[in-house]
This record gives structure tokens, sequence and C-alpha cells, in this order.
């Protein structure tokens, strides 16, 4: 099952994507949000009873927004041989650094973006107007509810400076956090309708003018780590009052002579989620 959160001209709804429509679901009750759905013992099955089966809204009357609320979006770095590699190629000095934390128990966790820097499907995703070497980074999102339970995946895009990055690795937080830097979206799949980790595949295509300027993909079976162990490490002593949602990390980075451009569009598919596509912007 998978969960839409959408604007109309009545207002925020929430809704089941079916196809090319969405079943709205009733939000005037004790569940008047989808955080308040994530946060239920049995999520898909509050879903379908909130459903009003008699209505459809077609996607072309609608706009998708993010699918959160108030979560904060974190993220893993360094959890695919494919993200060690291109770090350590970027920057001589911290080459140990990434190194060592591919090998290590713990993990690099960082906080990547509260919700009013997140961009849903269709919505514009930046550039910094400092940076010159800038990739986006398809991730799959684990979402989190306040007792730190996986209640659902989406699909991110960790927008990414790696001149700021691989000057200084103590730059990292200005080249991932600043405004409209995370992708989330088009919508979250419901814990139970994910197909196994290793069956699922991670597509970045990035378009120019209409052509393919970058192609690249990976599967979840070539991350590092368990789910359970970076959901694990993020809640040491943690707590997250509205939930929480965490990038796992990218397994795709373009070679060291591609940047992407102002006008570029990116489209990030995960199997079982979906596709999420947004224009680049810079300025
Ligand atoms: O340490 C740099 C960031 C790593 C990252 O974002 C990734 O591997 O996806
Ligand atoms: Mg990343």
């Amino acid at each position: 099952m998978k969960l839409a959160k959408y604007q109309t001209d009545e207002g925020v709804g929430v809704g089941i994507v079916e196809g090319d429509q969405l079943t709205p679901l009733n939000l005037d009750g004790d569940f008047g949000s989808l955080s308040d759905i994530l946060e239920a013992e049995v999520p898909g099955q509050v879903t379908t009873e909130l459903a009003e089966p008699k209505i459809k809204l077609a996607f072309s009357d609608i706009t998708l927004l993010p699918p959160i609320d108030e979560q904060e979006v974190w993220a893993a770095g360094v959890t695919y041989k494919r993200s060690k590699t291109a770090r350590m190629e970027e920057s001589e000095a911290a080459a140990s650094c990434y190194d060592r934390v591919y090998e290590s128990s713990r993990p690099e966790l960082f906080m990547k973006a509260t919700p009013h820097r997140v961009s849903g499907h269709g919505q514009p995703l930046r550039i910094r107007e400092d940076a010159k070497w800038n990739v986006p980074e398809p991730e799959l999102t684990l979402v989190m509810n306040t007792k730190k339970q996986l209640v659902g995946f989406t699909v991110g895009n960790d927008m990414s400076s790696r001149d700021i990055e691989g000057d200084n690795p103590l730059y990292l937080p200005q080249a991932k956090v600043y405004s409209q830097c995370a992708g989330v979206g088009p919508w979250i799949t419901l814990a139970s309708a994910m197909p196994p980790r290793e069956e699922i595949g991670i597509t970045l295509v990035i378009r120019r003018g209409g052509e393919i300027v970058f192609e690249g993909d990976t599967g979840v079976d070539q991350m590092a780590r368990t789910f359970e162990d970076l959901i694990g490490w993020l809640g040491r002593d943690n707590s997250f009052p509205n939930g929480v949602y965490l990038m796992t990390g990218t397994g795709v980075v373009p070679d060291s002579d591609f940047t992407l451009q102002p006008g570029d569009v990116v489209d990030i598919t995960i199997d079982g989620i979906g596709t999420l596509s947004n224009p680049v912007v810079q300025g």
C-alpha cells in the first residue's frame, strides 16, 4: 500500500495510490494526518478503514506534496563501496576517514534536512550558488514513527556539493544542508508492501534538454549495512517526537567529471516505491 500527501483547492489530504489515481482518506476523526497514520499499530489496516472508496482523484487534479509532516530527515553515508571510492578520490585529506567509516561498526550519520528544506515530486531541488561540483544521491529512505519503528519507505535524493565536501570534511553540513537540499517522495510505501531487501533496485537518470547525460543503478543488496543497524545507531540516546526519516546512503556516484546544471531533471526510481522526479535550480 502506498500513501501520498497531496494538495487540492480544498486543502491538504492523504490518499492511497492506485495506478494513476488516489483514493482519499477521511482525516476528520482520530487520524488527522500522515504522521498519525504512521503512528498506528497497523498503519495498513487504519488506512483501509479511513479510505473513501467512492471518491477517486486523478493525479492531474492534485498536487503531490512531499510525504512528510514534522519529521527530521537524517542520512547515512559511505554505506556502499561506490560511495567510499568516490569520496576517497574527491579528498586526499579525508580519504582515510571514508575508508575507516566504511569498515567501522559506527556508521556515518548526519542531520540532512528539516521539513521546510524538503522538495517533493516535481518540486525543484537546488544546487548551491557557491558550489561548482554538484551531484544528486539516490537513496532508499526509511520512514520511522516516534517509537523508531520502521513503518515505510520512500525515495530520497541527498543533493551534495562535492567541491565543498572535498575541500574539508568539516564543511560537510554546508555541502549537504541548505534550502531545497533534499528530495523525498513521491509517496510512502508501507513496510508490509515492500519487496525483500535483496530485490530492491535503485536507478538514477539525469536529463539535460531532454537527453540523458547520466544513467546508473545499484541494488540495496550492495549496501554494507542493514536497516536495523542504521536505525539502532540513529536511535542511540536520540528521540524523535515527530518521527524521523533516514536516507540510507548512495551506491550511485557519477564520474568525477560530471556536475549537475540548472535545468537538469533528476529521476530516481526505487523498486516497490516509484519514481521521484525533480528539476534542478540554482540562484
Ligand atoms: O561523507 C559524505 C557523505 C556520504 C553520503 O552522503 C553517502 O554516502 O551517501
Ligand atoms: Mg548521501
